[in-house]
């Protein structure tokens, strides 16, 4: 049992200097009154006051359920204590996935517990009324989260009065803009899928049970260079492994849960037809595996994502990927494949602060991502892993968005799309000569277009802002120039 008791000095931190001296004064004042000079140290916490209660509350993804006395079955109940009184939250865990409890703006949280029926509880002395939820990313937000009422003012309370009336009151959700801690050790060397590992091509041959394992892992990685985050990937990397079947296959996917995860994860296949186009049967818990298999119905190219509560905090850690449901007859042959995945991310600092990145779910819920990349992180496919091509050669992209929230303007500056399979639809013709391409948030597109002219050319979302939060990535095109298609007028050679 851990036993929070706070200093009476710490609610002061959060204030401008001169409140600090105004508490100061009155806390002096009020220690000059008192006979037992031994209290008067301001350095001690002060001993409790009052009765003991406890709460007993069950956790579910969608809200604290009482236990006991008069919170008996409710959702998320009102907890009330007396000031000064100490408080025992006691949490039982009712699903295999992780929970615990805090209060908002105090230090005070329980351990995690992992696994269901799993027990842990938290013991401190009441001081004033908050929030308490779900610290688990995405939790509240899925509706953990309740009030936690403290009426009366103890002794020890009354001498921070003038701190505690400006303090942390209660909140929706956590406040934004803490201090970055310092960049953290990766625990993987590059987050991010190269675009060129694009399975080969399946051919011509009657339908067939393929088999996929997929692991999913929770990974400190860079962003970008200077910048740790802690992703949650399919297989290490963001996005997941391009899958490539055929139409009429029959797909077995298991999936496993490392050991050190925190997180219970899942699949949904857009590919699928059933319940949760398989979430239904994939929720794996930390350390083990779910399985199920699907006939691939109907080709096309597919999003698939992570479908745990809070799905879109899921997916704006990384997970996401996409299966290519070839038809029958095969794709026309290209001279290059690509696959490229938009994604976001949502951080309490902006683009470019050094150190470790700390989601900001207020942001998610507003849909104002920090970073747009492709590909996991800020140039990952840029320089030495940019996309390549010779002039006169075919490229194809498996473009999609995992989003979770926005959609993507697709465009390469200075090429034509000869041909988009809008929304992935592989059966219908495809589209000519298109400029720029809607692709919808979980959605895909495939394009095709042959180089004519050597150069950068550079893979954006139209809506151009995005490129600053990261959404670039290079196609070289190396081979000879033809200046009856391209030239300048002025001798200026084209920055290559
Ligand atoms: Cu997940």
């Amino acid at each position: 049992m851990t036993v929070y008791e706070t200093s009476i000095f710490a609610p002061m931190k959060r204030f401008p200097k001169h409140m600090i001296w105004v508490a100061m004064f009155l806390l002096l004042a009020a220690v000059g009154c008192q006979d037992n000079a031994s209290s008067g140290d301001p350095a001690k916490s002060v001993a409790p006051v009052g009765a003991e209660v406890e709460y007993t509350l069950e956790a579910y993804m969608s809200g604290y359920r009482g236990v006991g006395g008069e919170i008996e079955g409710k959702i998320n109940p009102a907890l009330k204590a007396n000031a000064g009184d100490t408080v025992t939250l006691k949490l039982i865990n009712k699903e295999n996935m992780a929970h615990d409890i805090a209060l908002d703006g105090q230090d005070v949280r329980t351990e995690t517990a992992m696994k269901i029926d799993e027990v842990v509880e938290v013991t401190f002395v009441a001081k004033e009324s908050t929030d308490y939820f779900c610290s688990l990313p995405g939790h509240r937000q899925a509706g953990m989260q309740g009030k936690f009422i403290v009426e009366g003012v103890a002794p020890q309370v009354a001498q921070n009065a003038p701190a505690v009336a400006g303090g942390a009151g209660s909140q929706l959700f956590p406040k934004t803009g803490t201090p970055l801690k310092p960049i953290l050790p990766v625990s993987t060397d590059e987050i991010s899928l190269g675009a060129d590992t694009v399975p080969a091509p399946i051919g011509k041959r009657a339908p067939e049970t393929v088999e996929f394992v997929i692991n999913t892992s929770e990974e400190i990685a860079e962003l970008e260079d200077g910048t740790t985050y802690e992703m949650w990937t399919f297989d290490g990397k963001v996005p997941g492994p391009m899958l490539r079947v055929r139409e009429g296959d029959n797909v077995v996917i298991h999936l496993d849960n490392a050991p050190s995860s925190k997180m219970v994860h899942s699949i949904d296949f857009h590919a699928v037809t059933g319940p949760g186009g398989g979430a239904a049967v994939l929720q794996a818990p930390p350390g083990e595996r779910r399985s199920m298999s699907f006939k691939a119905m109907k080709a096309g190219l597919y999003v698939y994502h992570c479908a745990t509560p809070h799905i879109a905090t899921h997916l704006a850690r990384g997970m996401y990927g996409m299966i290519l449901v070839e038809p029958e007859e095969g794709l026309p042959e290209v001279d290059r494949e690509y696959y490229v995945m938009q994604g976001e991310y949502y951080t309490t600092e902006r683009l470019g602060t050094e150190g470790h990145q700390i989601e900001d779910a207020n942001r998610m819920l507003e849909e104002m991502p920090t970073y747009i990349v492709f590909n996991g992180r800020v140039g990952a496919l840029t320089e030495s892993r940019a996309m390549k091509a010779k002039v006169g050669e075919t490229v194809r992209m498996y473009f999609g968005v995992g989003g979770p929230n926005k959609v993507s303007s697709m465009h390469v500056i200075g090429e034509i799309f000869d041909r988009v399979y809008k929304e992935a639809d592989l059966i219908s013709p495809p589209a000519r000569n298109i400029q720029t391409t809607l692709v919808p948030a979980g959605g895909a597109v495939m394009v095709e277009f042959e180089v004519d002219y050597p150069g950068t050319y550079i893979l954006v979302d139209h809506s151009l802002s995005r490129a600053d939060k990261g959404a670039v990535a290079i196609l070289e095109v190396e081979g000879e120039a033809d200046d009856t298609i391209f030239k300048s007028l002025d001798g200026i050679k084209p920055v290559h």
